[in-house]
């Protein structure tokens, strides 16, 4: 189903009913330097998720990935992931619904314990990258990937779709919201740390991360510039960059 897809300024959208990966378009645009540009398409066949792990993302979601101006260093763009989960939170419950952000990047639904140790149902994911420099980003781009108006059997388990919590929505209007919510975001970007704070479902819990190299069990605590986790472990803190985390059940 084609859609009106036209976004306020300063954004162009190149729409496209299915494509393979939006974030592998934005990347060929990225590339060639184009900025503020929001590829968007109603279906991919190939997209992907963190770590090369697969995205399903039938007809009906939001799939977009939008090339930003990065005006920060390499350093901080776990920022910008932390930033862009608020932002998606900020346009589910815009439209009704209660999504909360589990680290570093999942926007899920529902009451945590209750759904399994897997951590509520997944609603959402980011998958940001960039090229550049330490000191220099020279692009960034922002994957957003919303469950919207898709049947829930058209999704892998532990998955849910706005549709399923609330109805169908206007894809156009909750795009709009979550780019509009990320660009106040990173232009005050001393605030992301809190609204991230503000949303969590991780913070308080006892997690498990899986770093790749070693898994880390404790009570998650806080997140640190650039979006790091810390969790209290029996044999004191640890500070983890990147990883997977599984909600435990609360101690
Ligand atoms: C993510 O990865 O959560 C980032 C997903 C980003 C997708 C967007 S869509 C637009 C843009 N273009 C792309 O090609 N990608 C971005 P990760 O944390 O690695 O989670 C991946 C895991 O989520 C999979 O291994 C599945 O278990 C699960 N999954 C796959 N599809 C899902 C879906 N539609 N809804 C919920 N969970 C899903």
């Amino acid at each position: 189903a084609a859609i009106e897809y036209g976004l306020d300024a300063p954004y162009t959208v190149e729409y496209h009913d299915s494509i393979g990966s939006t974030n592998d378009r934005a990347r060929e645009l990225a590339a060639d330097g184009d900025r503020d540009v929001v590829v968007v398409a109603d279906e991919q066949t190939g997209s992907r998720g963190r770590l090369d792990r697969s995205w399903v993302a039938p007809s009906g979601g939001i799939w977009a990935s939008a090339v930003l101006q990065p005006s920060l260093p390499a350093a901080h763009v776990p920022l910008v992931t932390l930033a862009a989960g608020v932002a998606v939170v900020d346009a589910c419950r815009s439209v009704g619904v209660e999504a909360t952000l589990k680290w570093p990047n999942d926007v899920l639904v529902g009451d945590d314990t209750a759904d399994s140790q897997r951590g509520g149902l997944k609603l959402a994911g980011i998958l940001t990258e960039m090229e550049g420099e330490a000191d220099r980003v020279s692009w960034l781009l922002v994957g957003i990937g919303l469950n919207a108006n898709i049947d829930g059997d058209a999704l892998p388990a532990g998955a849910t779709s706005l549709r399923e919590q609330v109805g169908d929505v206007d894809r156009r209007a909750v795009l709009q919201t979550t780019l509009e919510s990320l660009s106040t975001l990173l232009d005050a970007s001393e605030t992301v740390l809190d609204r991230w704070r503000e949303y969590s479902s991780t913070l308080g819990r006892e997690v498990r991360v899986d770093t790749g190299r070693e898994q880390i069990t404790g009570r998650a605590v806080d997140v640190r510039f650039p979006g790091a986790l810390v969790i209290d472990t029996d044999s004191g803190e640890e500070v983890v960059h990147a990883g997977d985390c599984e909600h435990l059940r609360p101690a």
